[in-house]
């Protein structure tokens, strides 16, 4: 610390995880004196710091004041909060906090693209950044899809397509986006926020500074209260101007800008009605990045998604198996269930797990317009089974295996069997994604009558 105290500059970067790996590796690279703390007394990736950085300062445990009192900014990661008293005391104490994201937006030379949401922000995100890279464009694709901002900063980047999170926003001043977007918001991160309207402000900031902005026609939630002088470009709904939408021609629906038909939606290889609008918000970020539309439509007709995201698994018996793994709130499972239901055949949706305090009677508007059947699993099963009880027949499981088992022996061929949770997986499995394949795997092995 003394020899730091030396430069009379010094950086307090918090967490060591891959953001705050990132950060200081990046400000390393600056010769910028930081020190290094993670409220944590075991967190990750400390051999690395210790090897990469063996004179740092490395501070574990509650944070110290004083030591953030002493420095002139602070680097927060996503995943600590900002309003943590520490935190909260060094600000009113006037030391800027901010996020890497900050630190690369002063430093990216290169256009972005800035992608938020409740649910959507990986698709469309990977949607774009594949739409660039098959256009020629040098792209750098990341936030808090994985790969750290600060490690995408290169000078041969052409654009930049980020995912950023209500996290990643809070400690945003300017992001000076050349596009940005609110996707769509529906309850999520509550257990951060003290309500929806602080998570929505956290959301709003992707727009400060945005050249253009791309905002949801049936989401109001995502249009910024005062659009400062900026146009919104929408998408979703019917195709009408200044907009991207669907458009109905000779009894066919067409991925439309404006009022000009650029594909059949039924082109899409992305399963569910939300993924036509995933498909429409993407074509107007790339169309207000400069992405040349020929290269756009070629990627939309080849992209088939990300993996646990309304994925067709298999048919089985004429019956079709999708894995929505992640749909791990609320909305997800919403949009999956109204873009895959096929009244009058049935949805089976195995549903279930940790709950995070959402208030699942949410969920009746969109059974009671779809013919679905619950399969419930995990630790709130019941918790959902009193929200929506009227409203389904459900059944209960113990595990994926009989998850699956019990919703293909009520299953009717031409019927779905759905995974979409809205709820987090760790009660049951490792992560979204273990889940995930026990379903897929389960599913594979499933025999078929003959
Ligand atoms: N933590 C502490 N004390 C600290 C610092 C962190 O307890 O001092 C805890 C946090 O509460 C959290 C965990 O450590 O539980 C990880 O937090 P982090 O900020 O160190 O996370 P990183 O490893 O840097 O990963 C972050 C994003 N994680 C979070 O926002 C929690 C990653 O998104 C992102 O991919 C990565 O930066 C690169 O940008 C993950 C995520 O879950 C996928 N995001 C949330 C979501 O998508 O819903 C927002
Ligand atoms: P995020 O990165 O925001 O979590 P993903 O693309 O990973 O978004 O998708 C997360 C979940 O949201 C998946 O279950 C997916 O099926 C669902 N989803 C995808 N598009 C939409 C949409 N337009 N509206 C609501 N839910 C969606």
């Amino acid at each position: 610390m003394t020899q730091m105290i030396a430069t009379n500059r010094i950086k307090a970067v918090i967490g060591t995880g891959i953001t705050g790996l990132s950060v200081a590796r990046f400000l390393a690279q600056q010769q910028q004196a930081f020190v290094l703390l993670d409220t944590r007394t075991a967190p990750p990736n400390l051999e690395k710091i210790k090897a990469e950085f063996p004179q740092i300062q490395l501070e574990l445990g509650e944070l110290n004041l004083n030591t953030l009192l002493l420095c002139d900014e602070i680097i927060v990661s996503p995943g600590i909060s900002v309003e943590t008293p520490a935190l909260a005391a060094a600000k009113k104490a006037g030391i800027p906090i901010v996020g890497d994201i900050e630190i690369f937006v002063r430093f990216a030379k290169a256009p972005i693209v800035a992608i938020t949401g409740s649910n959507a922000k990986s698709t469309v995100t990977t949607l774009v950044g594949e739409m660039a890279a098959h256009s020629g464009i040098n792209v750098a694709v990341g936030g808090n899809l994985g790969t750290p901002a600060l490690e995408l900063l290169n000078d041969d980047v052409e654009l930049y397509v980020m995912e950023l999170s209500s996290f990643q926003l809070e400690t945003v001043t300017k992001l000076n986006a050349k596009v940005a977007t609110i996707l769509n918001i529906s309850a999520d991160h509550l257990d951060r926020y003290a309500d929806m309207r602080a998570y929505i402000l956290a959301k709003l900031r992707v727009y400060f500074g945005a050249e253009y902005i791309v905002v949801n026609r049936n989401d109001v939630l995502t249009h910024p209260p005062l659009a400062a002088g900026v146009k919104p470009i929408y998408f979703g709904g019917n195709a009408d101007f200044g907009s991207f939408g669907l458009l109905r021609e000779n009894g066919e629906d067409y991925l439309a800008k404006n009022l000009t038909p650029l594909m059949p939606a039924r082109e899409l290889k992305i399963s569910g009605k939300h993924n036509v609008d995933n498909a429409l918000a993407a074509l107007a970020l790339g169309n207000a990045a400069g992405i040349s539309m020929t290269a756009m439509l070629e990627t939309l007709k080849t992209f088939r998604g990300l993996p646990h995201r309304c994925e067709f698994v298999a048919a089985k018996n004429g019956v079709e198996f999708y894995n929505d793994s992640k749909g791990t709130n609320i909305g997800a499972t919403i949009a999956a269930i109204a873009g895959l239901s096929r009244s009058p055949a049935k949805l089976i949706v195995i549903l279930g797990g940790e709950g995070k305090g959402q208030d699942f009677t949410e969920l009746n508007p969109v059974l009671q317009n779809n013919l679905c059947r619950l399969v419930l699993i995990g630790r709130d099963a019941s918790v959902i089974a009193q929200a929506v009880g009227k409203l389904a027949h459900i059944e209960f499981a113990s595990s994926m295996q009989d998850a699956v088992n019990k919703s293909f022996a009520q299953a009717e061929p031409g019927d779905a069997v759905l995974l979409s949770p809205a709820c987090a997986s760790f009660d049951m499995f490792k992560n979204y994604e273990d889940r995930g394949e026990q379903f897929c795997s389960t599913v594979m092995k499933l025999s078929e009558a003959s």
